[in-house]
């Protein structure tokens, strides 16, 4: 069984990061709480004239590599490889790639270990990826692949409730997955 993982909002807390440099940044400007959050893009959940502030903070040297581990994800994901099943990271890197590619490989090795890095795959389309479960926070999934190898199963997340699919949390995976 190979389980591919995501990485941002799914294992790195990438709303989280943002909000807090945001806040910090701009506190006289409004901001979308996570739980108010209806759209999956950060971006495109702030007016228009706020936009360019927005993308500013995510693509800013440091960003990918501080963000703190999703609780639970770090633990989970040890414990899968450890019941024998076989993990990979499938990430997507920013169109404007040039700190986050180099960030990501980074976080997986301070937050996993050197030997984790081997399981990085980053691709704009991750349904060329062959795998039986990919665990993504992204509401729908597309690619050249109408028919991916793997079942999306959702990471919870506000932006993605109102697609009707399987969904998981770090706190109750191994019920969902039956485990
Ligand atoms: O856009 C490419 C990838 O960057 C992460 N991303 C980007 C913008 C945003 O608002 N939120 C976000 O998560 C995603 O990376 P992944 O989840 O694949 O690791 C998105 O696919
Ligand atoms: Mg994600």
């Amino acid at each position: 069984m190979r389980i591919l993982v995501d990485m941002d909002d799914v294992l790195a807390d990438f709303d989280a990061e943002f909000l807090k440099r945001w806040r910090a940044r701009h506190p006289e400007k409004m901001y979308v709480p996570l739980e108010e959050r209806t759209i999956f893009y950060v971006k495109e959940s702030y007016p228009q004239d706020l936009q360019p502030l927005v993308s500013e903070i995510y693509l800013e040297p440091g960003f990918f590599r501080e963000m703190m581990p999703v609780e639970g994800g770090v633990e989970a994901v040890k414990t899968m490889q450890q019941m024998g099943l076989e993990i990979f990271f499938c990430t997507s890197p920013l169109y404007v790639y040039k700190n986050c590619v180099l960030e990501k490989y980074e976080w997986v090795e301070h937050h996993f270990g050197a030997e984790w890095v081997n399981r990085i795959i980053l691709t704009r389309d991750k349904t060329l990826v062959k795998g039986d479960i990919l665990i993504d926070d992204k509401p729908i999934i597309t690619g050249v692949e109408s028919t991916p190898m793997w079942e999306h199963i959702l990471y919870d997340r506000p932006y993605n409730r109102d697609v009707n699919r399987k969904r998981l949390t770090w706190q109750n995976w191994k019920q969902v997955l039956g485990m």
